[in-house]
């Protein structure tokens, strides 16, 4: 890492934890990008970062995602809470602009420096986007953003890549849903620690949030009785509107009560200890590919691998001397 880079990267950290969202905005490039001025600004943040709740919000498209995202803006801001999002864009590349209808809700609290939207492409992540989220989680929370809320792109990979990753997985259900649960279809209920059935102002919600809650206990049983592994308890099932702010305060405060008790429970420190663990062990691939890339090891590395294809090598011992080649 050059020394150059690794001074910028401090001075962002420490710029942004002073107040600029500019410094903000630009460390998070850095940090998406992985860059070494990104990594010395993680370093210095890291240990900063503890009290962070990250939330995973996901549902089927149309579900409501969006528009729930913003309720709970509104929410957060007023009982004066700072609040971020990062909304993945399965499009933009890394240094895109936010998506429209991120632009159009951010106007609305254009001014208030509490308030911090991002977007971020859904690929492209060296490490992968979940390693990327939580780095930037990081960030912001040591910024003065405890609270992430990530609105992923409906179906996919990043639902799931994103739930393992976050504290709090809030799985957006429409009550428009017919016979099928849009979230059962994605495989989302099994993933989700809340479930908000949004669109409350229509009719059928509370009928769609009932039939949810049964549904969710005979899976429950259903769990005990397979002897699967221990799960968290049932998801809460709440009954929401992000157009009319109907329950947001409550499904607020549902978020809040889950943050409190993963400082206390023991299952939320092991869920933290594998996404540690997660994280540790991206950096150390992502670092011997790096080593790997370097000329006359690759060179190394090809000559071991055509041993190994005319079964002049075996694959174990390719790998060993190859790990014996990066190792100082
Ligand atoms: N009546 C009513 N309509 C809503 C509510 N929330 C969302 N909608 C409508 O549902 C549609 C989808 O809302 P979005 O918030 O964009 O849904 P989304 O899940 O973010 O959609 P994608 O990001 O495309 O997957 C829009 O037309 C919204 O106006 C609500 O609480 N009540
Ligand atoms: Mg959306």
């Amino acid at each position: 890492m050059t020394e150059a880079a690794a001074a910028h990267g401090v001075r962002l950290a420490e710029e942004a934890r002073a107040g600029s969202r500019r410094a903000l905005a630009r460390l998070l490039t850095e940090v998406e990008r992985r860059s070494p001025a990104g990594e010395a600004a993680l370093r210095l943040l890291y240990p900063l970062s503890g009290e962070a709740h990250l939330v995973g919000v996901t549902g089927a498209p149309g579900a409501g995602k969006s528009t729930l995202v913003a309720a709970l803006i509104r929410a957060a801001r007023a009982t004066g809470r700072p609040v971020a999002v990062l909304a993945i864009d399965p499009s933009s590349p890394i240094t895109g602009g936010a998506i429209l209808g991120d632009r159009v809700r951010m106007q609305e609290h254009a001014g208030d420096t509490d308030v911090f939207i991002r977007s971020m492409a859904a690929r492209g992540h060296l490490g992968g986007l979940a390693t990327a989220s939580v780095d930037a989680a990081a960030a912001l929370a040591a910024c003065g953003f405890p609270l992430v809320l990530i609105e992923t792109v409906g179906t996919g990979q990043s639902e799931v890549e994103i739930a393992a990753v976050a504290d709090t997985t809030l799985v957006v259900q429409s009550p428009e849903m017919g016979d099928e649960v849009q979230a059962i279809k994605a495989g989302l209920l099994e993933v989700a620690d809340l479930v908000a059935v949004t669109k409350g102002d229509r009719p059928g919600a509370d009928l769609a949030a009932a039939q949810l809650r049964a549904m969710l206990t005979v899976g429950a049983q259903h769990d005990r009785a397979a002897g699967d592994r221990p799960r968290p308890r049932r998801p809460e099932v709440v009954v929401v509107s992000g157009a009319t702010g109907l329950g947001v305060a409550d499904l607020l405060a549902a978020l809040d009560r889950r943050s409190a008790a993963q400082r206390t429970e023991a299952g939320m420190a092991a869920s933290r200890r594998a996404r540690a663990a997660a994280q540790v062990d991206g950096i150390v691939a992502e670092r011997i590919r790096e080593r790997m890339a370097d000329p006359a090891r690759r060179a190394i590395r090809e000559a071991t691998i055509d041993a190994v294809a005319t079964h002049a090598l075996d694959p174990y011992d390719a790998a060993d001397r190859l790990l014996r080649e990066i190792l100082p």
